[in-house]
């Protein structure tokens, strides 16, 4: 068995991405078996609870205020209607409900008193629940903790490296801080990053030896093909090829065996075999529904088919030697 490692280099991260296509496909489906069920992907919902007049600069973002996007602007939605939402996510089959806000960073208010009454609400479905409203005090991480929160959703974006380029309203360490202040609250950490953003692959591989050698591998490492947005400064990216989305997964899962990798941006632009060489490279979870946060996803109809064409199950809630850890009601299993 791959032993799990921590102390990978840049160098033998590097040779694992730059392998020929087909061998490290290959390598990355074999170490995806033996760590697990290869057949079981699984479904993830979105919902920006809160949208648009972000303070940040972050090159890829439609929600930004200061690039005038199609957008709408939107305060923090009820939380009656959040779970409805969740409630119609868990109807369709989604096991994770992941909540957005455009913020920079959570503050002690109001709006951050109905995110837990939101994570609470969730939680008591028997769903995973995560959020991602930006950086966090340990103290703040501690509240979505009590309330039931699962997982915390907070991505590098890119390579410390190439950081200055896509943001410059906040830097690489406040990254990593808020992962530690998550990891320290023992909530489950989600974090990725996007390609296609002008970056090289010695960012890409970077961004993927900051996330393996943090002293605990993320449970989940979500790989975004940019959504080039009109308005915002990366809107005439060109699109990413799916062999550079196939690299990324399979270096992910060869590197971070137990990770759920998630294929998320950027599906609407591929197909059905595109995304089979996805889940062959080891990513093991999408979101479903047709809109991401604020850009279009393919048709819950249409995933339907994918998952009976390719033979995939979707996997349960809280399941795996993760959900021991991070367990919030044991009564939620198997539901
Ligand atoms: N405001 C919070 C933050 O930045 O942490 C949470 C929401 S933010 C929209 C969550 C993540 O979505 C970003 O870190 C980025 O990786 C991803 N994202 C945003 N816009 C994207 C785009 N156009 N294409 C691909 N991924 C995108
Ligand atoms: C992640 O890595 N991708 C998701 C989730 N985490 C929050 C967000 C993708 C957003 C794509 C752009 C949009 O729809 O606004
Ligand atoms: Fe704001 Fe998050 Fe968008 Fe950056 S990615 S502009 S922090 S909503």
């Amino acid at each position: 068995m791959d032993e799990i490692r921590n102390d990978w280099t840049k160098e033998e991260i590097s040779e694992i991405y730059h392998s020929p296509v087909l061998d490290l496909m290959y390598r990355a489906a074999t170490v995806h078996r033996n760590h697990n069920d290869a057949q079981e992907v699984q479904v993830c919902t979105l919902l920006s609870v809160k949208t648009g007049g972000c303070p940040e600069d972050c090159a890829y973002c439609p929600q930004a205020a200061r690039y005038h996007t199609e957008v709408k602007v939107h305060k923090l939605l009820p939380v009656a209607e959040v779970l409805d939402n969740a409630k119609a996510a868990k109807e369709s089959g989604s096991t994770r409900f992941c909540m957005g806000a455009a913020w920079r960073e959570v503050r002690d208010n109001r709006d951050f008193d109905s995110v837990l009454e939101m994570v609470k609400g969730v939680n008591s479905m028997g769903m995973e629940v995560c959020c991602t409203l930006g950086m966090l005090t340990e103290e703040q991480a501690l509240k979505l903790k009590e309330a039931g929160l699962y997982a915390y959703n907070h991505n590098l974006d890119t390579s410390e490296e190439h950081y200055d380029e896509i943001i410059s309203t906040r830097d690489y360490d406040d990254r990593l801080d808020t992962l530690e202040n998550v990891r320290n609250a023992k909530i489950s950490v989600c974090s990725g990053g996007i390609i296609g953003m002008g970056e090289q692959h010695k960012d890409r591989i970077g961004m993927l030896h900051t996330l393996a050698t943090l002293p605990e591998h993320p449970e989940s490492v979500p790989v975004n093909a940019l959504v080039p947005v009109e308005g915002t400064p990366l809107e005439d990216q060109p699109r990413v090829s799916v062999w550079e989305m196939v690299r990324m997964i399979a270096t992910a899962r060869i590197i971070m065996p137990k990770a759920m990798v998630r294929l998320s941006a950027g599906r609407v632009r591929m197909d059905l075999e595109e995304q089979a060489l996805c889940f062959m490279a080891g990513a093991n979870s999408i979101f479903a529904g047709d809109k991401l946060l604020t850009t279009p996803n393919p048709d819950t109809v249409e995933d339907k088919e994918m998952f009976q064409v390719l033979n995939l199950k979707p996997r349960k809630a809280y399941k795996g030697e993760a959900s021991v850890k991070f367990q919030q009601i044991p009564s939620a299993i198997d539901q």
